[in-house]
């Protein structure tokens, strides 16, 4: 079997390594300058491009770790758009699997490994920064629940890669009762070959969600910080160190992160523009700009910046302070809220919450989550209704305008949270909102127009590369919607090429990787689906299923999905088109033409 396997991987590595050459064109892409207002939803951040952007070299020869991905794997680039190329139906099942059950490209995340090197996304002016050499150490938990095994191993040892030992006191796992077969059959003996020595696995018999799941893991940590992070980060370079000394400095004092995007389409990892974390009246978390006044640094953002309130996973504490604080509200269930209740309750009583220029831990980004509550209940406005409930005093009406039909909800007993709050001599939600966070906007909870929005549209343009008409090799035929080229979700056909129709010359391709049709729509294909034929959609601007490379080679290669555009039927009048796997046949093969 191990024969059987490095023999395949061999094998497609040289077939990558020579397909690989229509990527050129798109190295050293600059890293965008990217402006705060740009990032317009959480999970869609707007600001990273570019496939095969280049990745820095590796600095230091890693340690070789004994049961780890192929070992050839590893000295790939670790990022191309073809690292999502599917050779065959093994492929294609991982990574419609993943995609299903992850949702994130788990084909490219098994292709990675378990370690890769990442781009060093820290302004130059990190590097000359220097912290104390006693620190407090570290306990790192990581709670999870149907993870993706590379996914989360990742996570680890990125961890063990790169934060100094005598830090790190422990990595503590809590496995949320997970369902897969891999995370309960085959983490105990990794942990046990590999591992062993720092890293504890915790399971939870029942789901708890990751709220008590987070609890569960502090209980059983012994460090003197407990360091939180999701299950599908990858930490970089000298990530810790500055997270420690803020709280060594004072034990009342929360860090979070910048937290880097890693696309859960091509894995690419890229640097996040500085940002700090507001919410809405609809208790979503939000990014913001960060305000000139609190810019602490003149030039870049280095020092420390004060945060309203925090993104959730990515952050560190004093385990005491925790404690104190009154941790979590165990009333909370599986996911959402918890990041605002302990923001507020961080700054009301008597803390501060600063996110750290300097320290880079990347996260996947996906576009929905895989997962749902046991009862399939919505968590979130459960777990809203709690903190706004506790917190909010008057303030709560804000939520309520917005969301009126939970002002009768049924939310639980809050009286532990309220003791917590007198215990701790907390101060009012008004002055939060005064002293913290005074950019949000409060109106009269009988107007409730009025939520504070993001206005992206228009921003930035995408810079046109070339235009024309798209001819397929092999028919001759040209590349058309279906229907109107106006119409979204439209399927798109080849048809005798007609110089004298405007939509056939009408389709452009631009810096983002992107072929619209009549300066409209976007070819996009399913991610979810990479066998559905390709369609014409509203463009998101954030890559992945709207992602193509046109190369030297001719193909139209969709850098998400990991296939060609391809005539499925020559000599059918129809034109349908399909993705395929890659072949070099003259089906596959396009010319962008004037
Ligand atoms: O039932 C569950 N049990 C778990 O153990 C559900 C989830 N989990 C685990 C899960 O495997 C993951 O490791 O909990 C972790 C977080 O869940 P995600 O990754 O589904 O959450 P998210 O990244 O979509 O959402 C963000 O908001 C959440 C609100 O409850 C949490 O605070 C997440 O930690 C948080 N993630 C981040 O802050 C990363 C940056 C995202 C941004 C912006
Ligand atoms: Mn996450």
């Amino acid at each position: 079997g191990c024969l059987f396997t490095s023999v395949t991987w061999t094998v497609l590595l040289f077939i990558y390594f020579s397909l690989s050459q229509d990527s050129q064109p798109f190295r050293n892409v600059p890293v965008p300058g990217s402006h705060p207002l740009g990032y317009q939803h959480r999970f869609q951040p707007r600001f990273t491009r570019g496939p095969g952007r280049e990745l820095h070299p590796p600095k230091v020869e890693r340690r070789q770790q004994p049961h780890e991905a192929p070992v050839a794997n590893r000295k790939a680039p670790n990022l191309s758009p073809e690292m999502g190329m599917i050779f065959n139906e093994q492929d294609q099942e991982i990574r419609d699997m993943g995609y299903h059950k992850h949702a994130f490209n788990m084909l490219i995340s098994n292709r990675l490994g378990y370690h890769r090197d990442l781009p060093d996304t820290r302004n130059e002016k990190c590097k000359e920064v220097t912290y104390p050499l006693a620190l407090p150490t570290a306990s790192v938990v990581i709670c999870f629940f149907n993870e993706a095994f590379s996914a989360l191993l990742r996570t680890v040892h990125s961890v063990l890669d790169r934060t100094p030992s005598y830090l790190l006191h422990e990595i503590i796992l809590v496995d949320d009762n997970s369902e897969l077969a891999d995370l309960k059959e085959d983490l105990d003996s990794y942990i046990e070959q590999n591992l062993q020595g720092k890293v504890k696995l915790v399971r939870n018999e029942e789901r708890q969600g990751l709220i008590r799941g987070r609890m569960v893991g502090a209980a059983h940590a012994t460090g003197k910080v407990l360091v939180f992070l999701d299950s599908h980060c990858e930490v970089n370079e000298m990530w810790l160190e500055p997270l420690l000394a803020p709280i060594k400095q004072d034990r009342r004092t929360v860090v979070c992160p910048v937290i880097d995007i890693i696309s859960a389409d091509t894995l690419v990892y890229s640097p996040s523009p500085i940002v700090r974390g507001g919410f809405n009246w609809g208790l979503h978390f939000k990014w913001d700009p960060v305000p000139p006044s609190e810019l602490n640094s003149p030039n870049g953002a280095v020092a420390p910046i004060r945060s309203p309130t925090m993104a959730g996973g990515l952050f560190a504490m004093d385990r005491g302070y925790f404690d104190e604080l009154g941790q979590y509200d165990s009333g909370m269930d599986i996911w959402g809220g918890e990041n605002l209740e302990i923001s507020f309750r961080i700054w009301m009583c008597g803390g501060q919450l600063l996110i750290i220029p300097c320290s880079r831990v990347g996260h996947i980004f996906r576009k929905r989550r895989p997962y749902g509550s046991p009862g399939g209940q919505d968590t979130m406005a459960h777990n809203s209704l709690r903190l706004a409930h506790v917190w909010m005093d008057e303030y709560k009406e804000q939520y309520f305008a917005l969301r009126p039909e939970l002002r009768s909800r049924d939310y639980g007993d809050i009286s532990e949270r309220l003791a917590v709050r007198q215990r701790l001599k907390c101060h009012s939600f008004k002055w939060y909102l005064d002293n913290i966070y005074p950019e949000m906007q409060v109106s009269d909870p009988r107007n409730k127009a009025q939520q504070p929005v993001f206005v992206n549209k228009g921003l930035r343009r995408p810079k046109v590369l070339r235009r024309g008409r798209l001819r397929n090799l092999q028919t001759d035929k040209c590349l058309v919607a279906q229907g109107r080229p106006s119409q979204k979700g439209g399927m798109v056909v080849v048809h005798a090429c007609d110089s004298h129709d405007a939509e056939q010359v009408n389709w452009t391709y631009d810096e983002e990787h992107e072929f619209i049709l009549a300066g409209m729509l976007c070819l996009d294909v399913s991610e979810m689906r990479s066998s559905d034929p390709p369609r014409l959609m509203k463009c998101h601007g954030s890559g992945g299923s709207q992602q193509w490379t046109l190369g030297k080679n001719s193909r139209l290669y969709q850098v998400s999905v990991g296939k060609c555009l391809a005539v499925l039927d020559p000599l059918s009048h129809k034109g349908y088109v399909a993705m395929a796997i890659c072949d070099g046949s003259l089906a596959q093969q396009w010319r962008l033409e004037d």
